[in-house]
């Protein structure tokens, strides 16, 4: 991934049905504004628009009182199950622009079999001021984009979205970073499952390049695919303000990009969702630029040719 020419599907999937309004439909369009094809081809890339998914909504399934637009969203998952899977087989690093968080049930799970067709791990890291770890029956607001991570691990089989048996990720191997907003039931979720959460506290305390150097050597030491999810209000909201639940304290500019530069240098990321930007609620686009900013670094925009320290 950090190496020149990686060829990138970008995929976009304006959901918004998962949030609890309206705008994330107008993301990939505004991510596509910014730039995003023309910044990764001027770094070498070769760039693949797949446009938009439009998906039917899934018919099937029951609506579902405490799952909000349940058919809608799952017919985004199915989607970009599909298509997240056939990009990474073909070789092209599907790099997902959204859209609400509840996309992330589909573009994991496509990667969560594309790992194990290569007999590799699945590592996910979550950059976000939220856990995403609730279920139907934990959630607040009924809200799906709150719901991603317990879906992913098995945890929210409330209703035939994917396949039974379709492969997992272990909560385990899921590291989250930069929450601040974490509901009741779903802090005690999180921690009985396992998942390595790195709170703000926790990037206050420690700091950002520490957390990233334990991470990445724990991916590497199991030869692990890495799947990164960043949604917009992991950023705090005076640099990002484009997104529907801002959470005052978030990650700093820096720390935004040394993880994106850290992940670069590893080589490490197959795949990426940029999610919840909401360009209704924006101011002049600067969320949207911002994350262009960060995925050129991911894809190897450096400020000098340098590694950076050894771990
Ligand atoms: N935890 C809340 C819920 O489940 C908020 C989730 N909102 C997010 N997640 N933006 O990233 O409703
Ligand atoms: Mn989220
Ligand atoms: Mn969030
Ligand atoms: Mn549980």
């Amino acid at each position: 991934m950090a190496d020149n020419n990686t060829h990138i599907a970008l995929i976009g999937a304006p959901l918004e049905e998962g949030s609890g309004r309206r705008g994330a439909s107008m993301g990939p369009t505004a991510l596509r504004i910014a730039g995003v094809d023309s910044t990764l081809r001027d770094l070498g890339h070769t760039v693949t628009d797949e446009g938009d998914l439009r998906p039917v909504p899934a018919r099937d399934l029951a609506n579902h009182p405490k799952a909000n637009n349940l058919q809608v969203v799952a017919a985004f998952a199915r989607a970009l199950d599909t298509a997240v899977y056939d990009a990474a087989h073909d070789g092209r690093f599907p790099l997902i622009l959204g859209g609400d968080h509840a996309l992330s049930m589909g573009s994991v799970s496509g990667m969560a079999r594309h790992a194990a067709d290569l007999g590799r791990p699945l590592f996910v890291l979550w950059l976000d001021a939220h856990a995403d770890f609730n279920s139907p029956a934990s959630s607040p607001s009924g809200n799906m984009h709150g719901m991603p991570v317990a879906f992913f691990c098995g945890e929210a089989e409330f209703a035939p979205i994917l396949e039974a048996g379709r492969p997992l990720v272990d909560p385990k191997n899921v590291f989250q970073i930069g929450i601040r907003s974490v509901d009741a039931r779903e802090r005690e979720e999180i921690s009985e499952h396992g998942v390595n959460v790195f709170d703000m506290r926790a990037v206050d305390e420690i700091g950002m390049a520490n957390i990233m150097h334990d991470i990445i050597a724990r991916i590497r030491a199991a030869n692990g695919l890495l799947h990164v999810s960043l949604d917009v209000d992991f950023l705090d909201p005076d640099l990002a303000p484009g997104v529907g639940t801002t959470v005052p304290g978030g990650a700093t500019f820096r720390e935004a990009h040394l993880i994106m530069e850290m992940l670069c240098d590893s080589g490490l990321v197959s795949s990426l969702d940029l999610v919840e930007l909401n360009p209704f609620l924006d101011d002049r686009g600067k969320s949207a630029r911002i994350l262009v900013e960060l995925t050129a670094s991911l894809f190897g925009r450096r400020i000098l040719d340098r590694p950076t320290r050894s771990a």
